[in-house]
């Protein structure tokens, strides 16, 4: 049955194939709209039908909830097969090189008859789009660049994107007959911010019937290779998967090794070999005599060479196998240790979802304090607040807090803007009458290094504010952070103990683990935000939770970690 992700797609899909028909923006609309809230959904689509309640979703009036209905039944939807037949589906694709909109797209593909994205790019070198009306040689070698750098975005997956995917995979796989278990593994089980590619391991006694599973998974449009225990797929986006098949009694090696980093694997075959064994993804070997160890699981792998489990997270050869060795391995953080959201918007500004509805669900995930950060007056695009609207604010908190009880305690705060200039975006007096100032950049990120990280040595050094929010101001895939000089960053932000925010949204991850790392050798508090504009956003912490695993952070690191005294006294000490 068809999951959020996938409706939501289809309906993008539909919006986009209309637009290149020609169909006024205003049909395509409840499209978007539908598919911006599946996405956002706290629960599935396929839940809401069985209650017969699809319109109670918002954004889904009568004619989509048919469609939803149909798709959930069937898989299919008679009207986009129909659509696909009058506007071919590869165009789709075309929207996402830069320069590019529908209108132009419907002009090349009507004159000169090409849909691959390829074949758009040979038309491009060749001179071919120039003399289409309406375009020359500019817009022809602004579209080539468009393609060029599409290429060079696509070259990693954000993880927001692969581990839905590799949960699907996983969860269709354990259904195969015969397979014992199924795992991700690779990068995005130590969960890097972005992965290469997707790595599944299967445990199962006949490989057969999985490499068949595996071929036949929905969306997959090539095979790139296929031998005896491994499959390579491509789907339809271009995401890669390998899939590997092991015996169960070989699990732990194969999950281990296909785990990686290829650096801790060398850690770890260097310390086998310290003990007279060899390492591979089949087994340990004894050198002398040829006699082999099985391992089913992977405590076993590192029992046999006298460690303790070492987390996927950590698995990066960043001193990880000599902590273990040790016995100094750190108690990671885990999402249930996480006692505050201290981002979270509402539609005060931009947020989907009012301060009563998103406390409330933030209660419903056992969070017991959440600290409502809509933006500041001058991000205009997103209704920031003028003071006088912080005072009607102020009045609705006091309001819902009794209805809440002791629920969940909530904060009024703010997330102030860093402005162009380095100056924030409210005085000084009534920054400190919020119970908290999260201080974060959205605009002239590109600032050259020197100015840009004045700015913000400018807002770390202000006593008013508690945390920054993601501080580099990356989206991932396609934006890259501000150019900062990040040592002077953290040393400012050790001196003046403000919190640094790693955001947990998946397109942000900021900070990233790297850093954070360095921000915990520093002794700076880290604080882990969903940044949540909807109810869905909070089941994005698990992300956050993951980068801060891979920076070694325990909970004692994390601010929202601490109990709501700790929390309270260590904003009573910074004033307020
Ligand atoms: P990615 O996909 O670029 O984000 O990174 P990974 O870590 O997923 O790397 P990938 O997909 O090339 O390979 C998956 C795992 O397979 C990797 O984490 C460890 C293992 N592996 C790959 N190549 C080697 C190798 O040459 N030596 C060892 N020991 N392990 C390898
Ligand atoms: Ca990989
Ligand atoms: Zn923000």
């Amino acid at each position: 049955m068809m999951n959020n992700r996938q409706l939501a797609d289809t309906f993008t899909l539909i919006a986009n194939l209309l637009e290149i028909k020609g169909e006024i923006i205003y049909k395509t609309l409840a499209y978007r709209k539908a598919a911006e809230s599946l996405l956002s959904l706290g629960r599935e689509a396929a839940e809401y039908w069985k209650e017969g309640k699809l319109e109670d979703i918002p954004g889904v009036g009568k004619a989509i909830a048919e469609k939803i209905d149909e798709l959930l039944r069937t898989g299919k939807l008679e009207f986009l097969e129909k659509l696909k037949q009058e506007v071919p589906e590869e165009l789709a694709s075309w929207l996402a090189v830069p320069g590019l909109g529908p209108k132009k797209i419907a002009l090349i593909w009507k004159t000169l008859g090409i849909t691959a994205l390829s074949d758009l790019e040979t038309a491009a070198k060749e001179g071919k789009l120039r003399s289409l009306p309406g375009m020359g040689a500019k817009s022809e070698s602004a579209i080539l660049e468009g393609i060029a750098s599409l290429a060079r975005r696509s070259g990693r997956i954000p993880l927001g994107r692969a581990y839905p995917l590799a949960q699907e995979i996983v969860r269709t796989l354990k259904g195969v007959k015969g397979v014992v278990a199924a795992e991700p593994a690779g990068s995005l089980r130590r969960m890097r911010s972005t992965v290469g590619d997707l790595d599944i391991l299967v445990a199962a006694k006949d490989s057969v019937p999985v490499m068949e599973a595996v071929v036949n998974l929905p969306g997959v449009s090539r095979v790139l290779g296929k031998g005896e225990t491994k499959v390579s797929i491509e789907f339809a986006d271009g995401i890669r998967a390998q899939v590997w098949v092991h015996p169960p009694q070989r699990f732990g090696t194969a999950l281990q090794y296909a785990t990686g980093s290829k650096d801790h694997n060398v850690q770890l075959r260097q310390l086998a070999l310290e003990k007279g064994l060899s390492l591979s993804e089949h087994s340990f070997t004894k050198v002398k005599g040829g006699k082999e160890i099985l391992c089913a699981t992977e405590e076993e792998v590192y029992a046999t060479l006298g460690l303790p489990w070492i987390p996927p997270e950590l698995r990066e050869d960043r001193g990880e196998v000599q902590a273990a060795k040790a016995n100094k391995l750190p108690k990671l953080i885990e999402v249930k240790d996480i006692k505050a959201d201290l981002q979270v918007h509402s539609t005060w500004s931009d947020g989907k979802l009012s301060m009563l509805e998103m406390a409330r669900a933030a209660a419903k995930r056992g969070i017991k304090v959440i600290a409502f950060t809509d933006h500041s007056v001058s991000l205009g695009v997103t209704g920031g607040l003028s003071i006088e609207r912080h005072e009607q604010q102020a009045a609705e908190i006091k309001a819902i807090q009794k209805q809440l009880g002791d629920e969940i305690l909530i904060l009024h705060a703010s997330e102030v803007e860093i402005k162009a200039d380095g100056s924030l975006d409210y005085p000084d007096e009534f920054l400190a009458s919020l119970d908290l100032v999260l201080a974060s950049m959205h605009t002239s990120l590109r600032q050259p290094r020197e100015k840009v990280t004045e700015r913000m040595l400018n807002a770390i050094r202000n006593p008013h504010v508690d945390i920054i929010g993601h501080p580099t101001g990356r989206l991932i895939p396609d934006r890259e952070g501000a150019d900062l000089d990040m040592d002077a960053v953290l040393n400012a932000a050790a001196e003046s103990g403000v919190a640094l925010e790693i955001n947990a949204h998946p397109s942000r991850l900021d900070l990233d683990d790297m850093y954070a790392r360095r921000a915990k050798e520093l002794g700076i508090p880290l604080s882990i935000n969903t940044d949540a504009h909807s109810e869905g956003d909070f089941d994005m912490l698990f992300y956050g939770v993951a980068i801060a695993r891979r920076a070694w952070l325990t909970k004692n690191d994390v601010i929202n970690a601490w109990s709501t005294e700790k929390l309270l006294k260590w904003l009573k000490n910074r004033g307020k």
